[in-house]
């Protein structure tokens, strides 16, 4: 069975980081073309790598949560094949134990050469202005922002992720977002699919798939373990 979890800012909130949309999300501390646009990198980049140093400073004070340490326990289970696609660029998958992970978004852990995108570098602590990289570029937070591309390489792997799920459980995003909130209209029809996430589910399915959702309106902490157990004595 291929159960994949897709997952966004919701999901790290029981963990103390900050969601984007709704009351007290970042968007309503920060402007958006500020600090996540191609545009205000070349305004202001001391704002940015402000703004991406604190979220790394917070990201690795912060500890994982019952839900991405539920998903990384599932992961154990030889029964079921467990991938995770996150739009989270916090680490806390991989703390939580997740392995087959794919971070369509970036990460706050990685630096980018600004002349040459395959310039990638893991970095733990703050990116200041004057880090360069091999080729003598100014260092950039390895994020994708607004009006950017995804790799195409890891949004193909995560559409074909998603079609080949018999499971596909949604946590913790509002689905807003373009082109990763796509992929959720990849899977087969049968596929079930769960969302956990205490706000409405406002995309357009199909009909025909729209049968196969169950929305667990309850935060991720409590919601997720209890996909999980579903998912295992379904399977049973
Ligand atoms: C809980 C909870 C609890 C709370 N438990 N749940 C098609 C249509 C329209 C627009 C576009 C389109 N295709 C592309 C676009 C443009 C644009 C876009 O999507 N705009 C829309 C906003 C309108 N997309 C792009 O620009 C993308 N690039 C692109 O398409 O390139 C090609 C192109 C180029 C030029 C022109 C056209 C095309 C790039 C998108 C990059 C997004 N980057 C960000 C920031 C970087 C990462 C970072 O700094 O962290 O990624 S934006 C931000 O949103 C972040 C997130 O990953 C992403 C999704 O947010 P998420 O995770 O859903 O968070 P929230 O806050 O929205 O929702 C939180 C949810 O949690 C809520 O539902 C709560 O209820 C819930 N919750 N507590 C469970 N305890």
């Amino acid at each position: 069975m291929n159960v994949v979890f897709f997952t966004g800012a919701g999901i790290s909130a029981e963990s103390g980081l900050k969601t984007f949309r709704g009351g007290n999300g970042l968007w309503d501390e920060y402007k958006i073309e500020d600090v996540c646009t191609p545009q205000g990198w070349k305004k202001n980049p001391k704002l940015v790598l402000d703004f991406y140093n604190k979220r790394r400073s917070d990201c690795s004070a912060a500890k994982p949560n019952a839900a991405h340490i539920a998903i990384g326990d599932f992961a154990k289970n030889k029964k079921f094949k467990v991938s995770v696609v996150t739009q989270n660029v916090d680490n806390l998958h991989e703390r939580g134990g997740a392995s087959n992970l794919i971070h369509l978004h970036g990460s706050l852990y990685e630096s980018k050469s600004t002349i040459d995108p395959s310039l990638i570098y893991t970095i733990e602590s703050d990116i200041k202005i004057g880090d360069k990289c091999s080729k003598g570029s100014q260092l950039r937070p390895n994020i994708v922002w607004f009006g950017e591309m995804l790799d195409e390489e890891k949004i193909s792997k995560a559409e074909k992720l998603v079609t080949t799920a018999d499971y596909l459980v949604i946590v913790g995003t509002s689905l807003e977002v373009y082109p990763a909130a796509g992929i959720v209209k990849s899977t087969k029809e049968t596929c079930q699919i769960y969302y956990v996430d205490p706000g409405e589910f406002t995309m357009y399915l199909p009909a025909v798939k729209r049968v196969f959702l169950t929305h667990i309106k309850e935060p991720a902490t409590t919601g997720v373990p209890k996909v999980i157990d579903e998912i295992t004595e379904l399977s049973e």
